[in-house]
């Protein structure tokens, strides 16, 4: 293409701006490509040496009250200003200090928490409370009432996992404050899990929302599982030996926008190159070890947590027996027909 015609397409380019136009024919490439792009990118937090002391000086220069949430965010390098730690999904750490209580509201985001320090927080949902102890996921889901507080004698720091993007695209937020700091207990502490978490549920019920009625899912519980399965039989190649938190009453994941899994990587393992389209965020939760994602190598501890983006080929090294946490925009992109992966040699 000679420099008249460049200036000729330029100059027309240039008069279709003020007309709200452009042409696609400039833009096609960057838009349906061949494989997935994203602009995040694979990042780690080191919780102990980096994120936990500006959380404490957080938790010296404002209240949980004042903050409404005291919530360091987890910002994807590549997503600058997005307030998103993967394209389609928002992260944070959760500051709660002894007698503080971060007041109930309600939202159409959906949420997850995931317990990174401390026991003795609570967080209640609808009216039930649930104690919040290391490795505890606990989902509070689109437009569910939710409070938070802390009655032990020590910080508690929690992940926030939250659809804030989704819903930001999707044009569809509301949320209001609630007319009192707490909720009042309308149910007592377990009774969800007793009712809908013990394999059963109650004779003629029947779901009338597309998210769990469990809403805290004790680590106690699902470690139990992990130790059994790596027990019992091989780990998968990729993911070693992985489960899926899930909505009792459909087996459909406990959030209709975010999927969560927790899986135990065996001591000395090296998983297959892996990649899928949903950008995880995983959490070390025992033991160490590395992560590679494309020539990235990150290595972790208890605590520290890291993005996969998507279709990032990516292969777990645990030193020992390690066990990890994730949660991805998943269940969105299974509900759309969109989701793949792809294993080493597949
Ligand atoms: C929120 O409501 C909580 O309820 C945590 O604890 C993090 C991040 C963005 C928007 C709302 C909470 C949040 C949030």
């Amino acid at each position: 293409m000679n420099d008249s015609i460049a200036a000729d397409r330029q100059h027309f380019y240039d008069q279709l701006g003020p007309h709200s136009l452009a042409p696609l024919w400039e833009r096609l490439h960057t838009l349906v490509t061949r494989a997935p792009t994203t602009p995040a990118v694979p990042v780690l937090w080191d919780y102990d040496n980096v994120v936990r002391p500006y959380l404490m000086q957080a938790g010296r220069l404002i209240t949980a009250k004042e903050a409404e949430r005291r919530v360091l965010i987890l910002e994807n390098p590549g997503l600058q200003g997005h307030t998103s730690v993967t394209h389609a999904l928002f992260a944070g750490l959760q500051l709660i200090l002894p007698g503080e209580v971060a007041p109930a509201h309600r939202h159409a985001q959906s949420a997850l928490r995931f317990v990174i320090e401390g026991s003795g927080a609570y967080t209640a949902v609808e009216g039930e409370r649930a104690l919040m102890e290391p490795g505890d996921f606990i989902i509070t889901p689109s437009w569910t009432w939710h409070d938070h507080g802390n009655e032990a004698d020590a910080p508690v720091v929690w992940l926030d996992g939250l659809d804030i993007p989704i819903i930001r695209l999707l044009d569809v937020s509301f949320a209001e404050p609630a007319n009192a700091e707490s909720q009042t207990e309308a149910r007592p502490q377990g009774d969800s899990l007793a009712r809908y978490g013990a394999n059963m549920l109650p004779v003629d019920w029947k779901p009338t929302v597309l998210s769990s009625p469990v809403f805290a899912y004790p680590y106690a519980r699902t470690r139990e599982a992990l130790t059994t399965l790596a027990r019992n039989g091989d780990p998968d190649p990729c993911h070693g030996h992985k489960l899926r938190y899930v909505n009792p009453a459909t087996g459909d994941h406990a959030m209709p926008t975010i999927g969560a899994c927790m899986q135990v990587l065996p001591a000395g393992f090296d998983t297959a190159s892996y990649r899928c389209t949903d950008g995880t965020v995983f959490v070390a939760v025992e033991g160490t070890g590395e992560t590679i994602v494309g020539d990235t190598v990150f290595r972790w501890k208890p605590r520290d947590v890291f993005v996969v983006p998507s279709w990032h080929t990516h292969r777990h090294r645990p030193d020992g027996e390690a066990v990890l946490f994730s949660f991805s925009d998943r269940p969105v992109q299974e509900k759309l027909g969109l989701w793949r992966e792809a294993r080493a040699g597949a």
